[in-house]
């Protein structure tokens, strides 16, 4: 049989940890053949609850579960990894300023950044999940310069399964109908829903929606607000549903995808500051990720991607003012 890969779960006592271990244990992440060995990464308060999922983990008797090692201690959990979920993050809590919240998240993604260039297997892909993700993806990524920067990518496929569901619903169509939906700029508010790229049975999305007041005032902030309207109805924050993106989000990276939205390092595309962890529209194949090229982008499209651009530079400008990158 193939050899085990070390799959790195942070924040694994969490709600989304509780959400996505079972899915990589049974397969879901990386394939029905293809044995996985878990890491679990916690704070020391969170290792007992650790150990009690991991409990649950051994009693589903996963036949491609090939061991869970659980530890406080970054090195060990990151040494050999090859594909990294860092979920474990510094939430906003109530009179936080954005600078607080920044730099107590570079406390947990420089020295995870660090742990990862020290350890990590060479094929070592990353996906940041904890918020602000975009951000904390830009700083572990700092700090693994024996990485390559395109291993460091960013979770907006939730908002990109959301802006599925919201226009298969709008439509009576099928998700599986729609084809090209892209996510733009920020996992944040200022996230930018593309309709104009979006296809529904070849045809442009905001043709077949024909709607222009749905797109603008209903649709985009119903994908970009969605977090809120959750936490609001279940009185938890997304953590399913947040839990099978990540899985989407790795799976369709190694495995290839003709166009999904990942948040990855720009190279100037459209327009992005060069090493900003932007969110474009992605193919993947061979286990690589590549912006799709050549879309046309109008006047629209264009004030929204830049509004959420800067939102980003202005993080990068925050951390670095912060000397956390
Ligand atoms: P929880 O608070 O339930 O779990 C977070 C876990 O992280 C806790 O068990 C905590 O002990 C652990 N942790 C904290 N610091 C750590 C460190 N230094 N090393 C390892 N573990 C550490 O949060 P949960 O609901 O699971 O959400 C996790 C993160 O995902 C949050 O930052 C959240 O904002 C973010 N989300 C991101 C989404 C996205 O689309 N990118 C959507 C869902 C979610 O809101």
């Amino acid at each position: 049989s193939k050899p085990a890969v070390k799959v790195t779960v942070t924040g694994a006592a969490g709600q989304i940890g509780y959400a996505l271990l079972f899915r990589i244990a049974s397969g879901q992440l990386l394939g029905p053949d293809v044995p996985v060995r878990l890491s679990l990464l916690e704070i020391p308060p969170a290792l007992k609850a650790a150990e009690g999922t991991a409990m649950e983990l051994d009693d589903c008797a996963f036949p491609l579960l090939a061991g869970i090692d659980i530890t406080d201690d970054a090195k060990r959990a990151f040494d050999g990894v090859n594909v990294a979920m860092l979920v474990g993050a510094r939430p906003r809590t109530k009179g936080m300023e954005r600078g607080d919240l920044l730099e107590a998240n570079g406390g947990i993604f420089k020295p995870q950044g660090e742990a990862i260039n020290a350890g990590a297997a060479d094929d070592v892909r990353v996906l940041v999940v904890g918020n602000p993700a975009n951000t904390n993806a830009l700083i572990a990524k700092a700090h693994a310069p024996d990485v390559p920067g395109e291993r460091f990518t960013a979770m907006t496929r939730l908002d990109h399964n959301r802006a599925l569901s919201q226009l298969a619903a709008k439509l009576g169509v099928a998700v599986t109908d729609i084809a090209k939906m892209t996510i733009w700029g920020n996992h944040s508010a200022t996230q930018y829903p593309d309709l104009f790229h979006a296809e529904v049975g070849g045809q442009s999305a905001a043709a077949a929606v024909n709607d222009d007041a749905w797109l603008r005032d209903t649709f985009i902030p119903t994908v970009a607000k969605r977090g809120a309207a959750i936490i609001e109805a279940r009185g938890a924050s997304s953590a399913a549903s947040a839990a099978n993106a990540a899985v989407d989000h790795v799976h369709d990276w190694v495995n290839g995808t003709d166009w999904t939205s990942m948040a990855v390092v720009s190279d100037g595309s459209y327009g992005v500051p060069e090493g900003l962890i932007s969110s474009f529209p992605v193919r993947c194949a061979d286990g690589k990720w590549e912006i799709v090229q050549g879309l046309e982008i109008d006047d629209f499209s264009r004030e929204k991607i830049d509004a959420s651009v800067a939102e980003l530079t202005e993080e990068r400008d925050a951390v670095r003012g912060l000397g956390l990158i």
